[in-house]
């Protein structure tokens, strides 16, 4: 499935591109983007493999806010 994931607390494409590289080393993520002007993460992920909670886990981990 493909989730929207509104994150606080990027303010540069360096913190987009290490949410993005930690994204992807999750298993079941199949694709990740991340738009920094509305700071929303767009994640595609295997169900059975990855659950939401665990996505966002790896998003506060890394130090961002998840708002939603
Ligand atoms: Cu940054």
């Amino acid at each position: 499935m493909q989730t929207d994931i509104r994150i606080d607390g990027m303010n540069c494409m360096g913190c987009v591109a290490a949410l993005l590289a930690k994204l992807r080393t999750l298993d079941g993520v199949e694709d990740a983007d991340i738009d920094l002007a509305s700071s929303v993460a767009k994640v595609t992920f295997n169900e059975q493999l990855v659950n939401l909670t665990t996505i966002k886990q790896a998003i506060r981990d890394s130090g961002y806010n998840v708002l939603s």
